[in-house]
């Protein structure tokens, strides 16, 4: 790859108190946000969902690859086509496939196979790892921290949807093998999370959980 340039960075430095007064006004929002399986169908704005995804597409990547494709569907017969293969693969995986150290944890959740979220959220945002790249001299290439890029990516995804007033869910159907083939995605990417984006419904319900404390998720060495 050709050099890149460089340019100042664009940064102006912040008074204390507005650092503060943004890092608990974000904390704030941020700890309101829950996963919840009950969406309404109520529309949602296409530029809603452009602007989540170009929030999630700044995150940082490995090399600058930006290894991500979100595949946005909003069109019902496909949305009924997810839902179903989805369906298929988790009816195995609850039934068959999770042994008791995971159902032990999953259970108390309340989740099952059954995927209404999948054809209820207007838009389902489907979140491709892409596993190599194109090179300039036309071989295929690996790409760096691809997990951990997208990953990112969703978090920035995530923070954005409900700072903006929506309820996501990150849906992990496993094996996703389905997805690439149902959406036609090319042999090198990789479906890592299906998320439905929509209102939560009227009577929409989360388990009540509690989070782990600073001291419990943070060591500080000063
Ligand atoms: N992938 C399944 C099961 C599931 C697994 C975990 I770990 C969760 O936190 C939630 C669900 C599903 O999406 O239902």
């Amino acid at each position: 790859m050709s050099e890149t340039a460089f340019v100042p960075l664009q940064w102006s430095e912040a008074s204390q108190e507005a650092m503060l007064a943004f890092g608990i006004e974000n904390y704030e929002i941020m700890q309101l946000r829950r996963t919840t399986r009950h969406f309404s169908n109520k529309p949602v704005e296409k530029k809603l969902i452009e602007l989540a995804i170009m929030a999630g597409s700044t995150a940082p990547s490995g090399a600058h690859l930006q290894p991500w494709t979100w595949v946005v569907i909003s069109q019902n017969d496909l949305k009924i086509k997810i839902r179903e293969a989805a369906e298929v693969e988790e009816r195995k995986t609850y039934t068959k496939r999770m042994p008791e150290a995971w159902s032990e944890v999953l259970n108390p959740l309340g989740t099952d196979a059954v995927k209404t979220h999948l054809t209820d959220a207007p838009w389902l945002v489907v979140l491709f790892k892409q596993k190599k790249r194109l090179r300039e001299n036309g071989e295929w290439g690996p790409t760096y921290y691809a997990t951990e890029s997208c990953g990112i990516a969703a978090g920035m995804f995530i923070q954005a949807v409900h700072r903006m007033g929506l309820v996501t869910l990150t849906h992990t159907p496993s094996p996703m093998k389905f997805l690439r083939q149902i959406l036609d995605r090319p042999t090198h990417e990789e479906a890592m999370l299906v998320m439905p984006v929509g209102y939560p419904a009227e009577d929409a319900e989360v388990p009540d959980l509690q989070r782990k404390s600073l001291d419990e998720v943070a060591v500080f060495i000063e």
